[in-house]
């Protein structure tokens, strides 16, 4: 593995899942020699708390060093070539790339979509940029349109809780009062296509996903019939594709509640956090057995210790 930017960067991603499963089995402190001597550097333009401290976990758990920089507070960067920078933008990419390349291993860069320009934001650049310009490997810790170290855990405790069957696993658009990035329904569908399940999306009609990440999904607009005989369901909100951008529905309706979670078959609830409490879940379906929001938060670490692992050993015969 020569970057972690998509599940498309990973050979066999369930692999990768088993060697997460692995290493979160290893006694504490049995693997600090992995990463011994190895540096990584966390930028962070947007804010952070899971993929901050596990990968910080993560590195530790390894014996390598973080380095934390709040790049949304630092120089803003100035991402176009050619460019005049008779502005505000202090800095180039092209120099800041390749200074943080020589104090780091591994490159770790956070980046939300504007939500305004659909065409730059699914260009995604900004970590395009860095993988242009960086001399080292880089790790995507949520980009504009796809958060591959939440899918990894999520498949990671998936599979951990998998039943003897084939699992039926539903991703369902929920409620939010703010517009948010597709990304992490965009990077559950691409990694789950990649597993052994059946899944299906549903939402409300105007919450199209790109076709990229939905091509050979079932979907559905309805809510009730997606949940019925489902053993896990996820739950996201995420602003539209179409209507770029925008809330175009506030549906109350959509919120899952322990009513619908009985249409399931004993189904567990996921959610990749933070979660809007009694907007995009009831209390009571967070607070029961049933939920794995916590433990998906835990696989965290483990995910990003797989990927690091296999950024420093540059893996091993399965390079896409
Ligand atoms: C982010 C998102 O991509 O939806 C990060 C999820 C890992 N979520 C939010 O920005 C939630 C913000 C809020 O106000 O609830």
């Amino acid at each position: 593995m020569k970057q972690f930017t998509s599940v498309h960067d990973v050979s066999d991603p369930a692999a990768l899942v088993q060697e997460a499963l692995a290493l979160k089995r290893a006694p504490r402190g049995s693997l600090r020699h992995i990463g011994q001597n190895r540096t990584i550097a966390l930028l962070f333009f947007n804010p952070s708390l899971r993929t901050r401290l596990s990968t910080q976990k993560a590195a530790i758990e390894l014996g390598m060093s973080a380095m934390e920089y709040n790049a949304g507070q630092g120089w803003q960067l100035e991402f176009e070539d050619g460019a005049v920078m008779n502005l505000d933008k202090a800095e180039h990419i092209r120099e800041a790339a390749a200074v943080i390349s020589q104090y780091a291993d591994i490159i770790g860069i956070r980046t939300f979509p504007g939500l305004q320009d659909r065409e730059q934001d699914y260009s995604d650049y900004i970590l395009k940029q860095f993988q242009q310009h960086a001399r080292v490997p880089v790790i995507s810790l949520e980009s504009a349109i796809r958060h591959p170290l939440q899918s990894l855990a999520d498949w990671v405790t998936i599979e951990e809780h998998r039943p003897a069957h084939r699992p039926k696993v539903v991703l369902s658009w929920a409620p939010h009062p703010r517009a948010l990035p597709q990304a992490v329904a965009n990077s559950f569908l691409e990694w789950m296509k990649r597993a052994d399940v059946d899944l299906v999306l549903a939402h409300p009609p105007g919450y199209e996903l790109a076709e990229a990440f939905t091509r050979g999904v079932s979907v559905t607009h309805n809510q009730n019939e997606a949940f019925e005989g489902a053993d896990f369901v996820y739950a996201k909100n995420w602003s539209s594709y179409q209507d770029y951008g925008r809330i175009t529905c506030q549906d109350a309706g959509w919120m899952v509640t322990p009513e619908k979670m009985a249409l399931t078959n004993n189904g567990q609830f996921m959610h990749c956090l933070p979660v809007r409490r009694n907007v995009v879940v009831a209390d009571a379906v967070l607070d029961s057995p049933n939920a794995l929001v916590i433990e998906q938060a835990n696989n965290r670490t483990y995910a990003a210790m797989a990927v690091l692992k296999g950024l420093l050993e540059g893996w091993t015969g399965t390079e896409p």
